[in-house]
């Protein structure tokens, strides 16, 4: 008698196959104005906005190479994205960019922002502009905490005015134990979210701003052989907040960066990275509820996608293209990522012929 193998069962239950709509390839090629170069870092590209007919980037810069926590010098520079700031660029086309310039710098010694600001996003609301960003007080210690930012124009040129103190924090609920250079070591971890807030992506939905993020907990553990990084959502009535976490936190048990797109009234969001369920697409219909729709081979990395108002007509219109970072490389540097609609069919046609 034909029995049902647990894998074919989770199929069926899943309804695998049945909307592979979701399932895509990415090709990436090089962009002109932004791509490597000696000395510099740029990276975690913001989403890309038009307007009138210009295409926007945000993104982080720095000068320098980053040697680590070991020197014993507070003032080295530990990371790439360290002693960074807010720059941006602009294109007719999406492939060749024009550096603008600053947009936010970091703040004076003892304000909240003076070490680094970096891994910016934008939300375009009713003619202005919002970036959203991370920010890390002087100095920059393995257990030095990281808090979201905002500033606000009226004009995506700037300039740009900043709040007067942080729109989220991590929560305040873990206790370290131990040797203080040991960001591992805790009596209490504390939430999802008690190390590091990261990431930002800000969205207006369901008449209310909803601000995505990566948190990090205190005592950080390996999770499948990844970081243990996951997202949570807090949600404002203004966009300059108060910003409340959602009870649903954390709303990923996975994912890197934050990059994600409305569709058809939910949103949906590509996971990379770290976690179990890295190098999938997901879908909430409410925004908060994601389960897995397809996963992905090689997908953007820090990707920050151009999402065109014809968002709903297919469920990758919003991912069609954008900017991404690569790492792999002594100076970081942004490029081009486009959904290949060839190789996703590549198999079918192979077959066919
Ligand atoms: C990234 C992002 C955040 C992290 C670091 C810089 O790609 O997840 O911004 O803090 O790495």
């Amino acid at each position: 008698m034909r029995q049902e193998s647990l894998a074919m069962r989770r199929a069926r239950e899943r309804e695998y196959g049945k909307d592979s709509t979701w399932y895509c390839q990415f090709k990436y090629s090089p962009v002109f104005g932004l791509g490597y170069e000696e000395g510099i870092h740029r990276r975690d590209p913001s989403s890309v906005i038009k307007v009138g007919d210009i295409y926007y980037v945000w993104y982080t810069k720095s000068t320098g190479p980053s040697v680590g926590y070991n020197t014993g010098d507070l003032e080295a520079k530990v990371w790439p994205w360290d002693w960074s700031d807010v720059w941006y660029a602009t294109s007719n086309d999406g492939v060749s960019w024009n550096e603008r310039g600053l947009a936010v710098g970091r703040g004076e010694r003892g304000a909240y922002d003076d070490r680094s600001v970096f891994t910016p996003e934008v939300l375009a609301y009713d003619g202005r502009y919002y970036l959203v960003y991370q920010v890390v007080q002087h100095p920059y210690l393995r257990r030095s905490k990281e808090y979201i930012g905002m500033a606000h124009s009226d004009s995506p040129n700037g300039p740009w005015v900043k709040m007067r103190e942080p729109i989220l924090s991590p929560a305040d609920n873990g206790e370290w134990f131990g040797d203080a250079d040991n960001r591992h070591l805790v009596t209490i971890r504390g939430d999802f979210d008690s190390h590091k807030t990261n990431d930002p992506c800000l969205f207006y939905y369901h008449n209310q701003f909803w601000l995505y993020y990566k948190g990090y907990p205190m005592g950080e553990q390996l999770n499948c052989a990844g970081r243990e990084t996951k997202w949570g959502v807090a949600v404002a009535d203004r966009p300059e907040g108060p910003y409340v976490k959602s009870e649903y936190n954390p709303i990923t048990n996975s994912g890197h960066e934050t990059l994600l797109w409305p569709y058809r009234g939910g949103i949906a969001a590509l996971l990379t990275t770290d976690g179990p369920e890295r190098n999938t697409i997901q879908y909430a219909p409410d925004g908060l509820q994601f389960g897995i729709e397809a996963y992905i081979e090689h997908p953007p990395e820090a990707g920050g996608p151009y999402r065109s108002e014809l968002t709903d007509q297919h469920p990758l219109e919003g991912v069609r293209w954008g900017l991404s970072h690569e790492i792999n490389s002594r100076w970081h540097y942004i490029k081009r990522f486009d959904v290949d609609e060839k190789t996703k069919h590549l198999c079918i046609n192979k077959f066919n012929h």
